[in-house]
């Protein structure tokens, strides 16, 4: 049935038809600010409250979209803050769309490219909820606009992160036992090595069975990771993310050189030319997929492809965002023909409280990508107005 408003599309299509009513009108920006049930611990930052910026897209149909721009300890994992992203999206990136059909994907990404550069997560939290809108106006899934799913669920790790053993081994053996995770990530490099390496022993000791990666998040340098790197391959722990500082491709390609597992790159390769970089340095042999460093889904997919046909194999990476900005990844890593190392979205589990209505769930070790139009999840109101920044 049509929703009230929305005229009955008949076919053939004139012209212009299926854009119809779906012009959009409007887009607002909230910062919110969410708990997380942890700490939880990077090299070089931590976060026990997790901002992100929820857009919110309305089409002249009445339609509403969302979508998410996640961050991680502020300017901190990368250079964009909620306060730059919420300011960006407001006095650039809408304009550049506004009045503009919610079906012309690639225009509107290259009108907001033009209107900013970089700002990859602004952009991303703009697509994702022009992807929603798009998909709840039409009655499909977003995925659709994507060539279509391959799959419905993703085997998902969790990361440790406190970096306490003992609350750790606790922690993952929980998730174990609940059946949501049997891949666990540990985070390096807040520690020194040596004690990173005996921290790391007694929860590969206490998990049998479990797969193990690490991620540095740029703690080591190329004589650490040169070290350090056959321990934790003695130790079994089958990944390695991001050693070493972004810009230190040389370095990094030197250490992959001598390294026993593959290391992946997240933090050095943002847009295309990057993930060819280092593909072609030999600096990382798998790449760790995220909105907020491809600025679209589109752009996500095609980071994907890029870096498959560069010879990497794939990652469906994570900024711990919520079960929306985890919905927008599931409708592109959906569609994915290769995606070798499942995925981390954990967010919706490591945040206090859900921003939706429960519509992302992990069970039996899976992530399963929502079936619903748009995005596949619906927005918990009350949940959102409660955790929006007063400002
Ligand atoms: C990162 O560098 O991968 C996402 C998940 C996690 O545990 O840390 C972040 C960022
Ligand atoms: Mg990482």
């Amino acid at each position: 049935m049509n929703k009230p408003g929305v005229a009955a599309l008949t076919f053939p299509l004139a012209p212009g038809e299926l854009a119809r009513g779906r012009d959009i009108v409007a887009i607002e920006t909230v910062i919110v600010d969410v708990p997380t049930t942890r700490r939880h611990r990077l090299s070089n930052t931590e976060v026990t409250v997790q901002s992100y910026v929820i857009v919110r897209v309305a089409l002249a149909d009445g339609t509403l979209g969302y979508g998410e721009a996640a961050t991680l300890g502020g300017p901190r994992w990368a250079e964009e803050s909620v306060e730059a992203i919420k300011a960006n999206i407001d006095r650039y990136l809408a304009p550049a769309i506004m009045g503009q059909s919610v079906l012309a994907f690639e225009a509107n990404q290259l009108a907001m490219q033009k209107a900013a550069s970089r700002n990859n997560a602004a952009r991303g939290g703009v697509d994702a909820a022009l992807f929603d809108a798009a998909g709840k106006s039409l009655g499909l899934p977003a995925s659709q606009f994507l060539g279509g799913a391959l799959r419905d669920r993703i085997e998902v790790l969790w990361a440790l992160a406190s970096g306490d053993a003992d609350q750790e081994i606790a922690e993952a053996q929980a998730k174990l036992a609940a059946r949501e995770h049997r891949r666990f990530k540990i985070k390096l490099g807040f520690h020194s090595p040596a004690d990173d390496m005996a921290r790391l022993a007694r929860i590969v000791e206490a998990l049998p069975g479990c797969e193990i990666i690490c991620d540095v998040n740029q703690g080591w340098s190329e004589a650490t990771a040169i070290r350090y790197l056959p321990r934790l391959a003695e130790l079994g722990v089958v990944l390695i993310e991001q050693p070493l500082l972004p810009g230190l491709v040389g370095a990094t390609a030197r250490v992959a050189a001598r390294s026993p597992i593959p290391i992946m790159t997240d933090e050095a390769a943002f847009t295309g030319p990057e993930i060819v970089a280092q593909a072609l340095a030999g600096a990382g042999s798998v790449y760790s997929l995220k909105l907020v460093k491809s600025g679209g889904l589109l752009e996500l997919k095609r980071a994907a492809a890029i870096a498959q046909d560069c010879g990497m194999e794939l990652y469906g990476g994570c900024l711990l965002e919520t079960a929306l900005g985890a919905a927008a990844h599931l409708a592109v890593f959906a569609g994915l023909p290769r995606l070798e190392w499942g995925c981390e979205h954990f967010g919706p589990n490591i945040v206090k409280t859900d921003l939706t209505n429960g519509e992302v769930v992990i069970r039996d070790f899976h992530i399963h990508c929502p079936q619903g139009p748009g995005l596949g999840v619906t927005i918990n109101e009350a949940a959102l107005r409660s955790l929006a920044r007063k400002v």
